[in-house]
């Protein structure tokens, strides 16, 4: 098991967030990035467009223009084994393993599990969220891991975080109707000015977590940007039955 140094872990703590330089070794990012040009060529689905996210500035439906650009392939996970290998890898499984504290780590099929396509010309930008927000656990205790299968920054729409925001409790009114920050309230703009930006380099993996505070502009290049993300829980946070994040079996990281 690859060693993880406890400074990392405080400062993922502290922070809400922690890149891991290089965790993926580039022959696996380039078998990652050949299966998703062949994905995207012509399109495996099951996938998520442009415009369907109705972020700002996608397009407002699938016959507007730009419309069907994909914005993620889901179910990366049974996709092919290079996302196998790399979600479940030694370097993955021990960072997340000392990040929740336990032995027992799964992977959530029903959340992210997907393949980031920013692409240029039709890329929308996500405002500030947490990514609990819409997912039903015992408790808000997941770890995100977002694979970099290129350079991120920000000009092709890098994400940027809030750093130690997961630690924050938030009254429901700093939050519009669809649990954005509103970035008009003056708390809030406090709050936005302390982000930082994430760049990530290829084989770079950020990993952050669910209640972190985070967002992406547009891919303002003419480079497609490609990004790997994945969701884990402990095994003892269950998913709600009936629920959205209880649709699709977990997988486990380690023999349970
Ligand atoms: O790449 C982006 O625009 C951000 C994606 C994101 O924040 C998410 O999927 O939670």
């Amino acid at each position: 098991m690859n060693a993880v140094d406890e400074m990392s872990i405080s400062r993922f703590e502290r922070d809400g967030f922690l890149v891991v330089p290089g965790l993926a070794k580039a022959d696996w990012c380039e078998a990652m990035r050949r299966c998703i040009k062949d994905a995207l060529n012509p399109l495996q689905g099951p996938a998520e467009f442009e415009a369907d996210v109705g972020y700002q500035g996608s397009p407002a439906n699938r016959g507007a223009e730009g419309g069907n650009t994909p914005r993620r392939l889901l179910s990366a996970y049974s996709r092919d084994t290079v996302f196998r290998r790399w979600a479940t890898s030694d370097g993955v499984r021990a960072h997340l393993q000392a990040m929740l504290r336990t032995e027992e780590v799964l992977l959530s099929q029903c959340h992210h599990n997907c393949i980031m396509t920013k692409m240029p010309g039709f890329s929308s930008s996500t405002m500030w969220h947490q990514d609990i927000r819409y997912w039903s656990f015992d408790t808000p205790e997941l770890v995100s891991i977002w694979l970099a299968l290129g350079y991120e920054r920000e000009a092709n729409g890098g994400l940027w975080i809030i750093p130690g925001s997961h630690l924050l409790t938030l009254d429901r009114g700093c939050l519009d109707r669809d649990l954005f920050l509103r970035k008009e309230l003056e708390e809030n703009k406090a709050l936005i000015e302390k982000a930082v930006a994430v760049n990530l380099d290829p084989g770079d993996a950020l990993f952050f977590h669910c209640r972190v505070f985070h967002a992406a502009g547009m891919n303002c290049t003419d480079v497609t940007k490609y990004s790997v993300a994945f969701t884990y829980h402990a095994k003892d946070n269950a998913p709600i039955p009936g629920t959205r994040s209880g649709q699709y079996p977990s997988v486990p990281l380690t023999r349970l």
